[in-house]
């Protein structure tokens, strides 16, 4: 990913005058990340947080493992196979590992609402949920290894070589079991697999499913124990997440019955450009290891020519949500129609107007004074809401898979604005789940993981590229 001197990436807009003197100064927020991420490590994988999140979620530790990377690369290569330990038979990654030794009841919902032994696919060692998240972990498995030290080179490359079937299988699920109708790209079956969980990109799909009475049993939601209520889903949302999880557990979470009964089925930009990146990571990982690319590259084709054709909607210049149930594209202006931006080969005509958009008063308002980017959703929308998860606030992981993409296509000013921007709303309210874009509060839980991790990254990153270029 870093872009040698020379390349579009070195000879774009330049990055904001200031930026290199606020990195170099930020020695003391990386040895405060390396310390949560210390803190949250259990001995084989890092919790998202202490108490919000007690288990393995699967696209944390992929971020994890990625800012790790710079300072504990055993640990950063012992995260991914913990996590892999947990994968089906199918492939399929789940969202969660449950961790055995934690308090019961410490998470909600934990394993025994899942019931993942209903489907023989999943693994007997460890209970995990039945629904997946977005496939980040071969670009994750491909950074760590560039990370490792010239002394670990050949512990590494082994490393790589025995997880590459894993992430192979991992992408082989989506692409195979879960194409809605042959279109080239993967749909997601319940909001938390896109990892957007409350996301407004699906609200129209999402508040048309009404729990019928007496669907679930009498629960406690245990997350408002630990995060204020404001910050957090509806009860009205919550009760419709677990509503589609007893619809998947019914269908012992095989994809093909699962698809056809889901009243949520959504094909989401941001999840099929993060499995495209991996592709093209899986190309470059089966070059090291010995394996065939080719197959790899061919999937990205794919991929690439489906974002387009079933996604970028040329009207409103821009990539929406298919809601295949109801086949629409959904017209909210959210940070998953960006994404997109992480193929390299994304045609500039539509690099251009996603960077319009990003510029635009609606996640970047300028004239405004003081704020902070990027807003999950578009700060004019009448129920933009900078405060709860996911539909307003800004989170440093969609911070950093933009700034990636945005360093892709060479523009390096927009993508110094955003990595300054999270260092500014680091410093000013630690390493929080997400802040307000409007006064940089925090909210969520505290001391959470992915920030520490991908602060370290995009620091450690953005330094290197200064030095390099
Ligand atoms: C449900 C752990 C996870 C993240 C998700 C984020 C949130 C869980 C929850 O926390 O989801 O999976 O209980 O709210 O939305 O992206 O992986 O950090």
């Amino acid at each position: 990913m870093d872009q040698p001197p020379g390349t579009r990436a070195s000879v774009g807009h330049a990055a904001p005058a200031g930026l290199d003197a606020t990195l170099e100064a930020a020695d003391d927020l990386l040895a405060g990340a390396r310390d949560v991420l210390d803190a949250n490590w259990t001995g084989s994988y890092t919790r998202p947080s202490q108490a919000l999140y007690p288990h393995q979620w699967s696209w944390d530790s992929a971020f994890i493992a990625l800012g790790r990377s710079w300072h504990d690369a055993a640990r950063a290569r012992l995260e991914l196979e913990t996590l892999f330990e947990a994968q089906w038979r199918t492939g399929m990654l789940p969202s969660i590992a449950f961790d055995p030794s934690a308090p019961a009841g410490a998470y909600f919902p934990g394993p025994e609402v899942w019931q993942a032994e209903r489907c023989p696919a999943a693994p007997s060692g460890r209970p995990t949920s039945g629904i997946t998240q977005p496939p980040i972990h071969a670009r994750a498995a491909l950074e760590v290894h560039r990370r490792a030290a010239a002394a670990e080179q050949s512990a590494s490359l082994e490393w790589l070589a025995r997880l590459y079937p894993r992430l192979s299988a991992q992408v082989r699920h989506l692409e195979m079991g879960r194409d809605p109708n042959g279109c080239g790209l993967a749909a997601i079956v319940h909001p938390w697999e896109s990892g957007l969980d409350d996301s407004p990109a699906w609200d129209r799909d999402f508040d048309r499913i009404t729990v019928p009475p007496g669907a679930l049993p009498p629960y406690r939601r245990r997350d408002l124990d630990h995060a204020a209520a404001a910050d957090r889903p509806t009860d009205a949302d919550y009760a419709r997440f677990l509503y589609l999880l007893t619809l998947e557990r019914e269908a012992r979470y095989e994809d093909a019955a699962v698809m056809a009964g889901s009243p949520f089925l959504i094909v989401d930009p941001l999840f099929n450009a993060i499995l495209l990146w991996s592709e093209l990571a899986l190309a470059e990982i089966a070059g090291l290891v010995g394996a065939d690319p080719a197959p790899h590259r061919a999937a990205s084709h794919r991929i690439r020519e489906a974002l387009i054709r079933e996604l970028w909607v040329p009207r409103r210049r821009r990539f929406s949500p298919w809601d295949v149930r109801r086949n629409r594209r959904e017209p909210e202006d959210t940070v998953v129609s960006f994404a997109p931006l992480l193929d390299p080969e994304l045609p500039p005509p539509i690099v251009d107007a996603i960077c319009r958009e990003l510029e635009s008063p609606s996640f970047h308002p300028r004239g405004r004074g003081p704020h902070y980017i990027v807003p999950t959703y578009d700060e004019r929308a009448a129920d933009f809401d900078p405060e709860r998860y996911w539909r307003g606030p800004v989170w440093l992981n969609t911070n950093w898979l933009l700034w990636q993409g945005l360093r892709q296509h060479g523009r390096e000013r927009l993508a110094g604005e955003v990595v300054a921007s999270s260092l500014q709303l680091v410093r000013r309210s630690g390493f929080r789940e997400y802040f307000d874009p409007l006064d940089g509060s925090g909210h969520g839980s505290d001391r959470f993981s992915w920030t520490a991790a991908l602060i370290i990254d995009m620091v450690m990153r953005q330094r290197r590229a200064a030095t390099q270029g």
